[in-house]
């Protein structure tokens, strides 16, 4: 297989975390987001949405969209597995996979950010607090759902699920945002938990090929 990547794509990072835990081998093609190489025209043909992940399949389908490359994988190599038997508890897992994937990082999205100032003219003070506003809304929405229904070290559990593996990479950038999380002790224990596990440490974007400052 062959991975779309960039480094500090939280989308991305999220299937790096999946073909870590699974223990599946890729290759690394990385994709400069700072500077535009979503946007240029060979690239569009791979991605029309001119984002990161795109996974390549071992027989040459491209698959574009993080979640749907989860399901993918999570079908094709079912172990270990990262959603439970269960539907109800399935569907907690995907809860919080879907305030991350679909309320969390599509306005904090480099494009949105990169509109409002090119067109709004935010400045960087303005953009930050927009970014640190939405990522204390929807970690609110995570930490109540944790409360609620989580348990174990990891969100659900004893063994990571795609929660842990949309929830690690979206409290890494808010961590490098410098987005006051202490009011989410619970989502920071289990970032900090697994943080530390050589699956999701592989999967960091310090260890990526295309690693930059
Ligand atoms: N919903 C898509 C979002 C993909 C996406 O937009 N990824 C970001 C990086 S985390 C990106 O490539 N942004 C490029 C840009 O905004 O120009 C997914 O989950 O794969």
């Amino acid at each position: 297989m062959q991975l779309y990547s960039f480094c500090f794509s939280s989308t991305s990072y999220r299937v790096r975390i999946a073909l870590s835990l699974k223990g599946l081998y890729y290759d690394y093609k990385a994709v400069n987001l700072r500077a535009g190489e979503q946007r240029t025209e060979a690239y569009i043909q791979l991605n029309p949405a001119k984002g990161v992940p795109v996974l390549v399949t071992d027989a040459g389908d491209e698959i574009t969209q993080s979640m749907a490359i989860l399901n993918y994988l999570e079908e094709i190599h079912p172990e270990p597995a990262l959603l439970p038997d269960d539907s109800l508890a399935k569907a907690r897992v995907l809860e919080l996979c879907n305030i991350i994937a679909c309320d969390m990082h599509p306005v904090n999205n480099l494009r949105i950010l990169g509109y409002l100032q090119s067109e709004f003219g935010v400045t960087e003070e303005q953009k930050n607090q927009w970014y640190k506003h939405w990522i204390n809304e929807g970690l609110q929405a995570v930490e109540a759902h944790l409360l609620k229904h989580g348990f174990g070290t990891f969100c659900f559990g004893e063994r990571p699920t795609l929660a842990d593996v949309c929830l690690v990479p979206q409290i890494t950038n808010a961590v490098r945002f410098n987005c006051d999380l202490s009011a989410f002790s619970r989502a920071m224990a289990i970032y900090e938990h697994c943080i530390k596990l050589p699956e999701f440490e592989r999967a960091a974007a310090a260890n990526q090929p295309d690693m930059i400052n």
